[in-house]
């Protein structure tokens, strides 16, 4: 039962709890509201986490982007044009002034060939002697080369033979190889290659040839597109090709050998 005394003194506990709540110093709420605080500080925390990683991490898209990587490589001597032919190829631009190319650069440009999407990866070295150490070392990753002359500079011609040996050297057994006489656009006169000249050292070496001219954007569609068709087919067949990946020990029936050289074909054409 409850009496008038006990009525006040419910009187007084309200009044003075309605106090506190009022000063704000009700001790029964700072426990939730730091845990609010803390679950709101750990919600940010992990949003921020999620933030970094999306950002560090390619997106999901940009793996889906091409059904082809392919990565070019341009050799020839200095002033022959290579960055010119690329920046033609990239960019659509020409410049006439000359900036000798220090070391390695490369350009990308996504083509579509057969209903595939075909990202070039594409490396233009220096020609000069001096970056030499630095631009061969490029030569193992790449899937196809460009051998670059200038139709008015008879060395630059000769020299192929000497790029081509590097190749052998230190390129991949399976890479593909074109053969580019640029600066086609240059007066007759001026000309120290003929065609016929051109052709017929393409031919020796049983590689595709074209005359170009960066400048007046003859071919150069033709060349990269012609040299990526190639490397896209190789690659495709390599594909269909491939067995399961299986280790097969004692084969005694196997020459000695064989299978090395069958794992090398099937597992490196890419390279
Ligand atoms: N007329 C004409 N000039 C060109 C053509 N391509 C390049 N040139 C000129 O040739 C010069 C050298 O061109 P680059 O592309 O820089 O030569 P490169 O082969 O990259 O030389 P390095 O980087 O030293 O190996 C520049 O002055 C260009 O303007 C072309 O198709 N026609
Ligand atoms: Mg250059």
């Amino acid at each position: 039962m409850v009496g008038v005394g006990d009525g006040e003194k419910c009187k007084e506990d309200y009044d003075d709890s309605a106090q506190r709540m009022a000063s704000g110093d009700d001790i029964e709420t700072l426990p939730s509201l730091l845990i609010s605080l803390v679950s709101f500080t750990l919600l940010f925390r992990d949003l921020f986490v999620i933030f970094l990683i999306s950002m560090a991490a390619p997106p999901a898209r940009a793996r889906a982007d091409y059904d082809y990587l392919i990565k070019l490589l341009l050799i020839g001597d200095s002033g022959v044009g290579k960055s010119c032919l690329l920046l033609r190829f990239s960019d659509g631009s020409f410049t006439t002034s000359f900036i000798t190319t220090i070391g390695i650069d490369f350009k990308i440009r996504t083509i579509e060939l057969d209903g595939k999407r075909i990202k070039l990866q594409i490396w233009d070295t220096a020609g000069q002697e001096r970056f030499r150490t630095i631009t061969t070392a490029y030569y193992r990753g790449a899937m196809g080369i460009l051998l670059v002359y200038d139709v008015t500079d008879e060395s630059s011609f000769n020299n192929i033979r000497n790029w081509i040996r590097n190749i052998e050297q230190h390129a991949s057994d399976n890479v593909n190889k074109i053969l580019v006489g640029n600066k086609a656009d240059m007066d007759e006169s001026k000309r120290a290659v003929p065609t016929s000249k051109g052709q017929a050292l393409a031919d020796e070496y049983g590689i595709k040839f074209f005359e170009t001219s960066a400048k007046t954007n003859l071919n150069v569609e033709e060349v990269f597109f012609s040299i990526a068709r190639d490397i896209k087919q190789r690659l495709a067949d390599t594909d269909s090709r491939a067995e399961p990946q299986t280790i097969k020990i004692n084969q005694p029936d196997q020459a000695p050998g064989s299978s090395q050289a069958a794992q090398r074909s099937a597992c490196c054409g890419g390279s």
